[in-house]
């Protein structure tokens, strides 16, 4: 019987429904540096955009000759042409993120092979932007993306200051890196924004910074508060960061019912010749996280982690804690080969209860190749996946596929963040 039943995968019919399920389900994008088009110039998009993303920046100096100076001196196009000519034209666009160029560029209809930038320019050109984002959301089949949006960011809270009206298919994300990675800096930002805050925590400035999120909190409506962390992160720890953390940070996410996102293992600035290209990764103590979930059973954490080698240990910790929701494969982890390990880890650890993918797209346009990318991985690992399973006498219905593959592209966000607050340690899934 196991014999028939995986050959009937083998005729493809399977892998057909599977293909077609991940295909057509849109995705809740929960992660993304994108912005509503109501941020006017902080939105990007265009070929510039795409050419000078820093992930190819870092990936051109690799070829550059020209000093790192010279470089940023240059005008967007310029740089643009000379990382056009690096990596699309002296060499084939192999890596993730000059192929997603080249995916991008044909889905939108535009024949790279002619090399002609001049003629692409003017494709972007004749768009109004408001109207491509909704025909870049619409290609990448994206229903809702979430922006990372930061009170501490002077071009935004120009924005927010002004009411405007959100458009339906951007959610907010409250990032909070600066309160807290570097309290001693931002409380002057803060105080100037017309809080009484001090150096030390005192109940004062405490109740202060409280009132501080909860303006931005009712102002931005996020869906979650989010920092990223370096490799070195402590908790519990005798820090700032940890007293911001106990004391403003997560009691505010308590009182608002917000899911708390945690970015772990980025190394800023490792080279900052590279500007924002040169940030690296190390290795995260996960106990830290651990500890968190543990000391704050009804709050939600979120979290991804930047290593390679914390992956299989983040899985594991997701496995106790119910209050615990792995997402994505966070940038360096942004790459087929990985994703295609981490999503099976996943699969078979977790079931469907984790968020596949974000993308961390910041030009419009990425929409459309991180999530073909995205699809075409995913899509594959659940072949693999279900073709098991059917190979010991389950196969799935259209309808169950439906479900299975919701729950991966932002169903399982969704279901967590609705969760009551009855949330502690699992005692069940212990194993
Ligand atoms: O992926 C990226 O674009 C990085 O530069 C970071 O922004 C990262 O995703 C982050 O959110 O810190
Ligand atoms: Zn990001």
């Amino acid at each position: 019987m196991t014999k028939r039943v995986s050959e009937r995968f083998s005729d493809g019919k399977l892998s057909q429904r599977i293909a077609s399920a991940v295909a057509s389900t849109p995705i809740r994008d929960i992660h993304t540096h994108l912005y509503d088009p109501a941020f006017g110039k902080l939105v990007l998009w265009g070929i510039d955009d795409l050419l000078v993303y820093h992930y190819l920046v870092a990936e051109s100096f690799r070829h550059f000759e020209l000093s790192y100076e010279n470089f940023w001196a240059l005008t967007k196009p310029q740089q643009a042409e000379l990382i056009w000519r690096a990596l699309f034209l002296e060499h084939a666009p192999i890596s993730e993120a000059a192929r997603g160029v080249i995916t991008t560029l044909n889905r939108l209809g535009l024949d790279v092979r002619k090399n002609d930038l001049p003629k692409i320019r003017k494709w972007f050109n004749a768009w109004h932007p408001k109207d491509f984002v909704d025909h870049c959301l619409d290609l990448a089949n994206v229903s809702t993306v979430c922006m990372t949006n930061s009170p501490f960011d002077v071009d935004e809270q120009g924005v927010w200051a002004n009411s405007f009206k959100r458009h339906p298919r951007f959610e907010s994300g409250l990032r909070l890196d600066p309160l807290i990675l570097n309290y001693k800096s931002t409380m002057r930002q803060i105080r100037s924004m017309g809080y009484e805050v001090n150096p030390t925590l005192t109940r004062k400035t405490v109740s202060e910074l409280r009132r501080f999120l909860r303006d931005w909190t009712t102002r931005i409506d996020p869906r979650y508060a989010m920092v990223s962390l370096p490799p070195t992160f402590k908790y519990p720890s005798d820090s700032m960061t940890q007293r911001i953390l106990d004391s403003v940070v997560l009691p505010h996410c308590v009182e608002a019912d917000l899911p708390f996102a945690m970015m772990l293992g980025v190394r800023r600035q490792v080279n900052s010749e590279l500007g924002m290209a040169g940030d690296g990764l190390g290795v995260s103590n996960l106990r830290s996280l651990e500890n968190m979930c543990l000391q704050y059973p009804q709050q939600k954490f979120l979290a991804t982690v930047l290593s390679r080698e914390n992956q299989h240990e983040l899985c594991v910790l997701a496995r106790k804690f119910r209050n615990l929701h792995v997402f994505g494969c966070w940038w360096f982890t942004n790459i087929p080969s990985i994703i295609e390990e981490m999503t099976s880890m996943r699969l078979e650890l977790l079931g469907f209860s984790f968020t596949a993918q974000h993308s961390d797209a910041r030009v419009v346009d990425q929409l459309i190749y991180k999530w073909d990318h995205t699809r075409e991985v995913v899509t594959k690992v659940l072949q693999k996946a279900y073709g098991s399973l059917s190979s010991v006498g389950w196969e799935p219905t259209n309808a169950e596929l439906q479900r299975d593959v919701q729950a991966l592209l932002g169903g399982s966000f969704e279901e967590f963040c609705r969760h009551g607050s009855n949330l502690s340690p699992s005692k069940t899934m212990s194993q």
